[in-house]
């Protein structure tokens, strides 16, 4: 086994014996297995490009089963044999359409060749020799093969961003060419380290054209959010909780129960949710937000006294205490749990309606989401004047993922220290280290604004470009400071957008990725002035230029 994809790795370096996230060496297996055939399945993409033949179902397959890889989405072996067998059946169809039109095109032995071992065991040695010749080759220069994991998981959260914009009615065929292109070309021999440089960069703008699909798709089913109070307590009565980051999943769900007498609370990454029209508005039994950032799951699951959906990552190990009552959709999987399909909710309904619900209403407090790009560039004009009057001195976009690791403290010491005359945004499940610290305002303009989910970082990333445009300054001499975190792949996508982007002195933790070496970190520092967070009381003065 060997995965390095997320922050918490083992040891900062590597998971060799068994994934710190509690994935097994057989599914890790499966994963590289399948990641290997989908390289097989963009070569004769982009083969059949070539003669005009695009099939749309491998197209949204790549993307799917990208993503089902990710950190926390898919620990079931058995869904990945399923989808191991459907890539070869995809690649194959695609391969006859094309021959029959070209039939002297003709693949070299490999992904776009192999053949699926017969039992699970073989698979997964199959995967593991696949897994041992890619590090074995790549491990002959560090720093491409640095690069070459740090494209493919770039691609993994573009994979991410692609699934729901699609799911949503968004896709764009350079997307979809891009992956394939890139998947394919992980082999290539003939690149220097300046080529792979330009492909991860590729990788970040492709990732913003994902990021603005899936913006078009929220915001065109849904309307663009408003600033919404969202209740943390509870109301009597029977209950569902829905996580991760799937809005359409969750419109089907909140369909689903109507008049039911069940409350749908959100969890994690679903908090945004409530802001969009289309969501709250239209469904007021979507009630409040229950519990905070994905690794403090096991311990709040297990006292909903309801039915847990689980639209996207981050899944972790489910507790016996709880286990019955989790429910995957999509992409997620864990052996034994009753998935989702089509959509048809009932066994999550029925589930919930044979649990007790809640009987008091617990937390008195609310907190304020729904400050997307629209709700912002919105008061644009009293955030420019301030600005210029001196009462705001800068904004900190403090944003990412949440994790397990106390040095995570840093981001809530962060946010304490920020001097009151500074805004902050945010966005993803790191804010809930202090989503509910009442900040204030400057003038009417509040000190805490939460742009949305990860999912949302286009709504931040055009929020800083306006800001940009309207003070008539590049993005780097704003009076902005972007400190994130990181955990899993869509982080690298956005990290990898941020520098297409040209932004500079972003502040990134907790810890540096495992599989950036120290020569491509040298040289990201140089061109970006990429900095490791140091900490908050050093970072804060360095950013307000007062050290
Ligand atoms: Fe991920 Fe990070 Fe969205 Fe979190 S990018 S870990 S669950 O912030 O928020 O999916
Ligand atoms: Fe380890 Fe993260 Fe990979 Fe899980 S996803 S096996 S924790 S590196």
């Amino acid at each position: 086994m060997y995965c390095s994809q997320c922050e918490q790795t083992a040891g900062g370096e590597a998971c060799y014996q068994w994934g710190a996230c509690g994935k097994s060496p057989e599914v890790d297996a499966l994963q590289d297995l399948l990641t290997h055939l989908l390289r097989g399945l963009g070569q004769v993409a982009i083969a059949a490009r070539k003669y005009g033949i695009i099939n749309r179902q491998a197209d949204r397959f790549t993307c799917e089963t990208l993503f089902s890889t990710l950190t926390n989405v898919n620990f079931d072996p058995e869904s990945f044999v399923q989808y191991i067998h459907q890539a070869i059946a995809l690649r194959d169809g695609l391969k006859a359409q094309l021959q029959a039109v070209a039939p002297e095109v003709c693949f070299p032995e490999g992904p776009a060749t192999l053949q699926p071992a017969p039992t699970l065991d073989q698979l997964v040695q199959q995967g593991r020799d696949i897994e041992y010749g890619f590090i074995s080759k790549a491990a002959k220069n560090v720093d491409i093969f640095s690069l070459k994991l740090t494209i493919i998981y770039g691609l993994k959260g573009i994979a991410a961003y692609a699934y729901h914009a699609q799911e949503l009615g968004q896709e764009d065929d350079r997307l979809y060419a891009f992956c394939h292109e890139a998947l394919a070309g992980l082999d290539s021999v003939d690149l220097t380290l300046e080529d792979w440089v330009k492909i991860a960069l590729k990788v970040g703008e492709i990732n913003l054209l994902a990021m603005e699909l899936l913006d078009s798709g929220n915001t065109g089913n849904y309307g663009h959010p408003v600033p919404t109070r969202v209740p943390l307590g509870t109301q009597p009565g029977k209950a569902i909780l829905v996580s991760g980051h799937d809005l359409k999943d969750l419109e089907e769900l909140l369909k689903q129960t109507a008049n039911q007498g069940i409350s749908v609370y959100t969890h994690g990454e679903m908090l945004p949710a409530h802001g969009y029209p289309g969501l709250k508005q239209k469904y007021p039994h979507l009630y409040g937000h229950y519990g905070t950032a994905w690794q403090n799951q096991t311990r709040e699951f297990a006292k909903f006294p309801g039915a847990i959906v689980m639209t996207t990552n981050c899944l972790m190990p489910p507790h016996n205490t709880y286990i019955d009552r989790v429910f995957t959709c999509g992409p997620v999987g864990w052996p034994g749990l009753t998935h989702i399909e089509n959509r048809d909710f009932s066994p999550a309904i029925a589930c919930s309606l044979s649990m007790p619900g809640f009987t008091d209403n617990g937390d008195p407090r609310q907190v304020t989401t729904g400050f997307a790009r629209n709700a912002v560039l919105g008061v644009a004009d009293e955030v420019i004047a301030a600005v210029k009057r001196g009462d705001i001195r800068h904004f900190f976009l403090v944003g990412g993922c949440d994790g397990a690791k106390p040095s995570r403290n840093y981001y809530t010491e962060f946010v304490e220290k920020v001097p009151e005359d500074c805004v902050v945004l945010t966005l993803a499940c790191g804010k809930f280290r202090f989503f509910d610290k009442e900040l204030g305002d400057i003038g009417g303009i509040p000190r805490l604004m939460d742009v949305g989910q990860c999912n949302d970082a286009y709504s931040a990333v055009q929020i800083t470009l306006a800001l940009a445009n309207a003070f008539g300054v590049g993005v780097n001499e704003l009076p902005l400071s972007m400190i994130l975190s990181w955990y899993e792949q869509k982080a690298v996508s956005i990290l990898l957008t941020l520098f297409h982007l040209g932004i500079k002195n972003i502040r990134l933790g907790p810890t540096l990725p495992a599989f950036i070496s120290p020569n491509v970190f040298q040289l990201l520092s140089q061109t970006y002035n990429l900095k490791e967070i140091g900490t908050p009381e050093e970072d804060l003065a360095a950013c307000l230029g007062t050290s």
